[in-house]
């Protein structure tokens, strides 16, 4: 017999140390619809809008959708949207039921069926965590790739979208057809300016389906920037074993996170929002140092740790902190070079924040997987190096850290680790990169140029920069030679830190 799911029924039979909606869910109306309710939505955003849900903004209830897969419809839905968020820290675990969901749709299934949702009167906020590559956009320019295959499909069926622009305009279509407002557009995803990107794509996407609609939607529409920030791994078969445990009751929705939250946002929204600076968030004017200081260090370190320690053959990202040498190049990163190429406010202290990006990364109770964060580079390391690394050479700065995670990511794409096994490359441009590898085998000069020059990423700047060519050619060497860690090792003995 399959064991009884988490639902509205079993709230009451939850152990009492367990957090759970104390109001009606049954009084809560939908004022959101959130694109992209994956692991991370459900243990930020939606965690704040609990929090003021419960404190009586009843009209802030959360419709989520999935733009693939039907994974999180089959595990939220059953469960009446209930699942239970789990932070996790070396010190201990503490778990919250959230109620703040109601219904799930799934746009493949019915794109139409969603852009009713977004057409909702009392919609007010769509927010979005659809990844990097969900923006349809060109990473090294941020603007939008007309050519991308999911675009060039939305324009040919309007009807039937799949990219989140094709259904956000559909939706904004029948809102003025119907006489109804617009709404915020609200970007959650690790890019920088994420609200001034998402409104360039979403301009240039209109553009080409109708100049009026362009107009109506400039005019009624907003798109806030944000910069979030809370570590979320992807839930495993054992975690949610382990809370069958602890709940009584299968929670297949379970979302694991670290105790830390931060989320800062630009305060331009034109139909209202919840009061989400009363559950811990901020509202700024502008919040694109912050975006800064998170994705160059945090998301930066993350990567570099990422594609240098599954090379060696670590698992997580504490374990890859638990290598002394890898830890040394953290830190050697964050302080040497991440940190001097950021706008710090006057009231920031950098020193602490890397201290405690430090500690972040040793959470042991969190299972974050190197090959998780590994995954879709060609779409990340614009923001999270690249910016640093123009900056470096620019100033005539340390770029030792980033170059040997530069070598390590190209071996990365490669597809073979240091152990000599195959790897699952996960990047919608694996196959253009692979190709690269190939072509330059032997050859680490050709390698390091041809890279250089791939301008999906790097833009057309960088491969003539002699001083880059040459300290990643040697660096593609040592790692070819001495794998990831010796070449780790063999940095961190003459550097600093
Ligand atoms: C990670 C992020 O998967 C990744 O690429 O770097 O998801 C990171 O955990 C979050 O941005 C932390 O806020």
């Amino acid at each position: 017999m399959s064991p009884q799911r988490l639902d509205n029924s079993q709230l009451e039979s939850l152990p009492t140390e367990i957090l759970q909606p104390a109001y009606d869910r049954s009084q809560v109306t939908p004022g959101i619809v959130h694109l992209g309710i994956g692991a991370f939505h459900r243990a930020h955003q939606a965690w704040y809008t609990e929090n003021r849900i419960a404190a009586g903004e009843m009209d802030w209830g959360i419709v989520g959708a999935s733009l693939r897969s039907s994974g999180v419809r089959d595990q939220l839905v059953p469960q009446n949207g209930l699942y239970s968020l789990v932070e996790k820290s070396n010190a201990g675990t503490k778990i919250q039921v959230i109620g703040a969901v109601g219904d799930v749709f799934v746009a493949p299934e019915s794109p139409a069926r969603l852009m009713e949702q977004l057409a909702r009167a009392e919609i007010r906020i769509v927010s979005l965590t659809i990844t990097e590559k969900g923006y349809c956009h060109d990473p090294a320019s941020g603007n939008l790739n007309p050519q991308h295959p999911d675009i060039r499909h939305d324009l040919q069926n309007p009807q039937q979208p799949r990219s989140a622009l094709g259904l956000i305009v559909g939706a904004l279509q029948l809102r003025r057809e119907r006489g109804l407002p617009g709404f915020t557009l609200l970007s959650c995803d690790n890019l920088p300016s994420n609200g001034k990107l998402l409104g360039r794509v979403l301009a240039q996407y209109v553009q080409l389906v109708d100049t009026d609609l362009a107009a109506w939607i400039a005019a009624n529409t907003s798109t806030p920037a944000t910069m979030v920030d809370r570590i979320v791994p992807a839930t495993t078969d054992t975690d949610r074993d382990q809370m069958q445990g602890l709940l009584g009751c299968r929670d297949e929705a379970a979302v694991m996170a670290e105790p830390f939250s931060q989320w800062v946002i630009e305060d331009d929204f034109l139909y209202g929002r919840p009061q989400w600076d009363r559950a811990g968030a901020t509202f700024v004017q502008d919040v694109e140092a912050y975006e800064l200081i998170k994705l160059r260090l945090l998301n930066g370190c993350h990567s570099m740790l990422a594609y240098s320690g599954y090379l060696a053959g670590f698992e997580t990202i504490a374990d890859v902190m638990a290598e002394p040498a890898f830890r040394q190049l953290a830190q050697h990163f964050l302080e040497f070079e991440a940190s001097g190429a950021v706008p710090v406010p006057g009231d920031f202290d950098i020193a602490a924040y890397r201290a405690q990006l430090v500690q972040r990364f040793e959470n042991r109770a969190l299972r974050h997987r190197t090959w998780q964060i590994a995954m879709d580079g060609s779409q990340k390391i614009p923001q999270r190096w690249l910016g640093t690394l123009r900056h470096q050479l620019q100033q005539g700065g340390s770029i030792d850290a980033l170059v040997l995670a530069l070598a390590c990511w190209i071996r990365y794409v490669s597809a073979v680790d240091d152990a000599g096994l195959p790897i699952e490359v996960s990047d919608p441009l694996a196959i253009e990169l692979k190709a690269l590898c190939d072509s330059h085998q032997a050859d680490n000069a050709a390698l390091a140029r041809a890279f250089l020059g791939f301008a999906p990423v790097f833009g057309d700047d960088l491969q003539h920069n002699e001083r880059l060519q040459q300290a990643l050619a040697a660096q593609l060497g040592r790692v070819a030679s001495g794998g990831a860690l010796g070449a780790v090792r063999a940095l961190m003995e003459t550097s600093p830190a």
